[in-house]
């Protein structure tokens, strides 16, 4: 099984994603998913100048050799773009071994652990009452677990959209299934910690008396807080028995998260912007962190995500893969066959992709009382039809940015 041609696929059919396709000598196709949500050219022109030329030629059951021959032997190691490019080669190649032995990739992980993946959905609202209607909305559709961010009174924008109506209605922003906007710039949007941090909690307080004490209830601080910040939310969450708190810290500094775990039982998540177990080896060898964050994408593809799990499991720490619109439906496969397989996994963040998108990827998952489960098709179970794929160019768009009141940079 001979590797004769690699493409690089960009396509922006809700919104860009960049897909590896890899074609053998003896006519299977494998892909992996490369999208870095606002940066995508930069993982193209990786791939398409450093890792395709590499890659024809090669062995394509050798998994494990490509994936330590690309890291070691580009010298530069770790980092967004360079990891983001491994994993696509690394799930194309697990896709390619599926198919070549005629069986879906989480029986080649070990089989299933379990018979499907508990996911959680993002409700989000301007005010309570939109944001009750937003958490009705999402278990019809039969969400078991559910993440919850609102407006805060005072600000403009809230992070944690679920609909392109919340923001159309604000502001005519056009936000695709996404929060990157399409366009040249960046959008700036309106931050203030402290009126935040005496918001939420009356957030929390509402939800759980509306929809009671059973509903599994998940929160992103999307990297804003300080250390004793963070310290003061997961206190001050405490009696909403949250599933999980997410990103209080931006973790590059993994030590500030000590002083939140002295302070608070809330279980904390962190890591969808990690993409190597270095960054994990300090938050998990000292157990600051109950699950991981990461996804397959942006953390080296399905081999080392599973390293970086097995080293997790021993801590009891589990997985919370990342799985917003900016994972492709090639990189949510490769998830749900790593979450099926591993034994601590925890929970699985799955937003719906458009209608255009499910067109360009056809998918063989299902989801089914609130469980998803990849399929049982040979490889990943995903196909990219390069008609429709070709009919979606690539659109610039940027992740919107914060300034504080006195039109400081902050964190996002
Ligand atoms: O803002 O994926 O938990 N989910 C998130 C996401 C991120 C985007 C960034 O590309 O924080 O919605
Ligand atoms: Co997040």
């Amino acid at each position: 099984m001979i590797i004769d041609s690699a493409e690089v696929i960009v396509t922006s059919p809700d919104r860009n994603f960049v897909t590896l396709k890899l074609t053998t000598d003896d006519g299977l196709t494998g892909l992996g998913d490369a999208t870095l949500n606002g940066r995508e050219l930069a993982v193209v022109a990786y791939l398409k100048d450093h890792v395709v030329p590499l890659l024809l030629g090669r062995d394509a059951h050798r998994i494990e050799d490509t994936w330590q021959f690309l890291y070691r032997s580009a010298y530069w190691r770790r980092g967004p773009v360079t990891m983001a490019a491994i994993a696509a080669v690394d799930t194309a190649l697990w896709d390619l071994k599926g198919k070549a032995a005629g069986m879906p990739v989480y029986q080649l992980l070990g089989g299933a652990s379990r018979t499907g993946l508990l996911a959680y959905g993002h409700a989000s609202g301007r005010d309570l009452p939109e944001l009750f209607d937003s958490i009705r909305a999402h278990q019809a559709q039969g969400y078991k677990a559910i993440r919850v961010q609102t407006g805060v009174p005072g600000l403009k924008s809230i992070y944690g959209i679920a609909s392109n109506a919340t923001y159309e209605a604000m502001d005519g922003v056009r936000y695709d299934h996404e929060p990157a906007q399409r366009g040249s710039l960046p959008a700036e949007e309106d931050w203030d910690t402290r009126s935040y941090l005496r918001h939420v909690p009356t957030v929390f307080e509402a939800v759980r008396g509306e929809f009671g004490p059973e509903l599994p209830l998940l929160h992103d601080a999307h990297h804003r807080l300080t250390p004793v910040q963070a310290a003061q939310l997961g206190k001050a969450l405490e009696p909403y028995d949250l599933f999980w708190l997410e990103d209080v810290t931006p973790a590059e500094n993994q030590e500030a998260l000590r002083l939140v775990r002295r302070h608070t039982t809330t279980p904390l998540a962190i890591g969808e912007i990690f993409n190597t177990v270095w960054d994990y080896q300090q938050i998990i060898r000292e157990q600051l962190i109950d699950y991981v964050r990461s996804a397959v994408t942006h953390t080296g593809g399905i081999s080392h995500l599973k390293k970086v799990l097995d080293y997790a499991a021993q801590y009891q720490i589990k997985s919370g893969m990342h799985g917003p619109t900016d994972i492709s439906p090639v990189g949510m496969a490769a998830a749900l066959h790593l979450g099926l397989s591993v034994h601590n996994f925890g929970i699985q963040e799955y937003m719906r992709h458009g209608a255009r998108t499910d067109q360009v990827f056809q998918q063989s998952f299902t989801w089914q009382d609130g469980l998803l489960h990849p399929g049982d098709r040979p490889g990943l179970g995903v196909e990219l039809d390069l008609d429709e794929a070709g009919k979606y160019p690539y659109v610039q768009a940027y992740l919107p940015f914060n300034r504080l009141a006195d039109g400081t940079v902050h964190d996002w």
